[in-house]
């Protein structure tokens, strides 16, 4: 799965001037949502209305990955909108209004809960490890910065009122990954915006996440190096890892929930006079292993990101760990040459500080989301929901709890409880947004962005539990509307994930620093038998 792919979590669509529905009064047609943006002075242009029968379906715009919720629609009014936005830039915004609406909207996918729905191609077609489209256009950059989703929602909000007469009540924003940055930079620069937030595995951090990612790889590189981790081996140090660190939490069910606790000995991997060549590690590649498992330390012990965590390993083989692999640097070029300006000169051995530093010095697109006083979204009523994968190779988790830790700084001391508005979860075994490493089979459901699209593109919520525990959704909805915030959110693991079915094991993820124990006694794989008690 690819980071970038993940930002485009919701669909886009193209589609001819079509149909209107026989119950509405107004006509979905491409002059109709062109008047209401005209009548509002916006310099943008309606490329298409779609009327979408129910239980339709329509192809995303060229977004191979972002079929999320293109297949068993409600019926609904699908519109594009190209808006103009500062030079010659301009973006592309998709709306999908049901015409049974509950009465709010929300960036990202969902429209069967019955919210309107936004979403932004940011003003590039795919940003996936090319950033040509960036080269030139510094409007661009701003746009996929910061500048694009602000400017959809307000679009959004201007078409919804029109179309149904009445403004959304509340507003929501959900996304994983660069779709988790996005939502915590909305937050951050405009908090009128969104009533509620979701933000999962959020790579928040960009000037120091895309030199991180490119320095992953650089501890593999060149390829095939007598230090370079062979692919093979992952799964070899990934089944090590959970042998010593999943009793190390107190239980053993395959699971490791407490990473940070794990008193992990590589030295068990290292190669002997008896074992066989692929079934351990020289000391160069146990010396590759320990840089992969500690913090980014750079000159002047300056610490510049967090580590990718133990239980992470199964899935190196898709994320930067990189293998050396001239494709895989290939791709983490994109950000210090193109975003940075650096140029094709700049190869993976011109990593250092000074790269860090200029990427500080430069913020392209000012994407980084690192305000940390956010306390005018939490005085605006705002709610935040924030979760992280412990087993996540592409985003370290620690830049989750680094965030968390500089807000709750910044905040206190203007007498600001966290847990009044911002809730961390972590979430034991789960990988990059969604999924769980086949040797742990933990549980990592509970319908965060992306994550229902992996059961089929017409699934929503958390099937068969469509509620406030199992689903961050709801959760979200009941925390703003009715002011029940969630200790905890019960995560699902299917015994087959595609099909949904039957369910393997539930469990609470609980709200940071709390962690879920089991009771000691009852079925470990009901959740009833788990409570969440303080970390520390
Ligand atoms: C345009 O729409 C925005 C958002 O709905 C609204 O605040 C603004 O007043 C509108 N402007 C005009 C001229 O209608
Ligand atoms: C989608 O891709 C096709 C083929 O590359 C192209 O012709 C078309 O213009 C693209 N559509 C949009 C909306 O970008
Ligand atoms: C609207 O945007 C287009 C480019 O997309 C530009 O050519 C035009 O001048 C703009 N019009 C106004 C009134 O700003
Ligand atoms: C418009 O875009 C082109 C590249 O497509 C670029 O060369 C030019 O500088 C841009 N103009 C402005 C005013 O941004
Ligand atoms: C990339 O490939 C070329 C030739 O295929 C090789 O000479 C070079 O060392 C490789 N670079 C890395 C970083 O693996
Ligand atoms: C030699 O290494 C293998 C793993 O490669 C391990 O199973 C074995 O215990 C080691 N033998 C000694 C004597 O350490
Ligand atoms: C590291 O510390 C030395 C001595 O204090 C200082 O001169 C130098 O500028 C520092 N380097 C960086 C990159 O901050
Ligand atoms: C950059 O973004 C931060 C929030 O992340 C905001 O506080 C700041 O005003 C922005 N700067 C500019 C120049 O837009
Ligand atoms: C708020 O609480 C009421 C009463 O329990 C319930 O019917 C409603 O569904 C709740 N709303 C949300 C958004 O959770
Ligand atoms: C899982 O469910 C899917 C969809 O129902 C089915 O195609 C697949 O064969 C199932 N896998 C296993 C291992 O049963
Ligand atoms: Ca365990």
């Amino acid at each position: 799965m690819n980071l970038w792919k993940i930002a485009a979590i919701a669909a886009l669509f193209g589609g001819s001037e079509a149909a209107s529905a026989s119950h509405t009064h107004r006509t979905c047609s491409v002059s109709t949502f062109q008047r209401f943006i005209n009548a509002n002075g916006t310099n943008a242009t309606v490329q298409s209305a779609t009327y979408i029968p129910k239980h339709g379906s329509f192809n995303p715009m060229n977004y191979t990955s972002a079929s999320e919720y293109t297949t068993n629609l409600p019926e609904s009014c699908a519109v594009q909108v190209n808006v103009a936005s500062e030079g010659n830039s301009s973006y592309l915004v998709g709306v999908i209004l049901p015409y049974e609406w509950n009465g709010r909207m929300l960036y990202g996918a969902g429209t069967q809960y019955g919210f309107a729905t936004l979403s932004s191609n940011l003003g590039h077609v795919g940003i996936d490890t090319v950033g040509t489209w960036a080269i030139g256009r510094p409007e661009s950059v701003v746009d996929w910065g910061y500048r694009a989703w602000h400017g959809t929602t307000v679009l959004g909000k201007l078409l919804i009122n029109q179309w149904y007469g009445s403004p959304s009540e509340y507003n929501y924003f959900y996304g994983c990954s660069t779709g988790g940055r996005q939502s915590m930079k909305n937050l951050q620069m405009y908090p009128e915006d969104y009533d509620g937030i979701i933000a999962g595995a959020p790579a928040w951090w960009t000037t120091h996440q895309q030199l991180w990612n490119l320095k992953q790889t650089t501890y593999q590189a060149p390829a095939d190096s007598a230090h370079t981790i062979p692919e093979k081996a992952f799964d070899l140090i990934a089944a090590e890892v959970i042998k010593q660190c999943d009793p190390q939490d107190g239980l053993v069910d395959s699971i490791i929930s407490n990473p940070q606790g794990c008193n992990f000995n590589p030295t068990t991997l290292a190669c002997n006079a008896t074992s066989a060549a692929d079934e351990c590690l020289t000391s160069q590649q146990l010396s590759t292993l320990y840089k992969l498992h500690h913090d980014w330390v750079d000159t002047n012990q300056t610490f510049v990101y967090g580590h990718m965590w133990l239980g992470s390993e199964a899935s190196w083989l898709l994320g930067n760990v990189g293998l050396g692999k001239n494709t895989t640097i290939e791709q983490q070029y994109w950000y210090p040459r193109d975003l940075m300006g650096l140029g094709d000169v700049f190869t993976w051995e011109d990593l250092d500080y000074e790269t860090v530093q200029l990427a500080d010095k430069l913020n392209p697109g000012n994407a980084t989301a690192d305000k940390f006083d956010i306390s005018e979204f939490e005085k605006r009523g705002g709610k935040f929901l924030h979760y992280h994968g412990m087993s996540d190779s592409y985003v370290s988790p620690d830049a989750s709890i680094y965030y968390y830790d500089q807000a709750s700084s910044a905040l206190k001391p203007q007498g600001i409880e966290m847990d009044d508005f911002y809730r961390l979860f972590l979430v034991p075994g789960m990988e990059h947004c969604l999924s769980t490493p086949d040797q742990m089979d933990a549980p990592w459901y509970f319908a965060g962005p992306d994550q229902a699209a992996t059961i089929n593109t017409g699934t929503y919520s958390t099937p068969g539990y469509r509620d406030a525990r199992h689903d961050i959704v709801l959760a979200m909805m009941a925390w703003v509307e009715n002011g029940t915030a969630p200790d905890d959110i019960i995560a699902t693991k299917w015994k087959n994930d595609t099909s949904a079915e039957e369910v393997l094991r539930q469990r609470p993820i609980c709200h940071y620093p709390y962690q879920a124990k089991y009771n000691g006694k009852g079925d470990q794989n009901d959740a009833a038998s788990w409570s969440c008690e303080l970390l520390y």
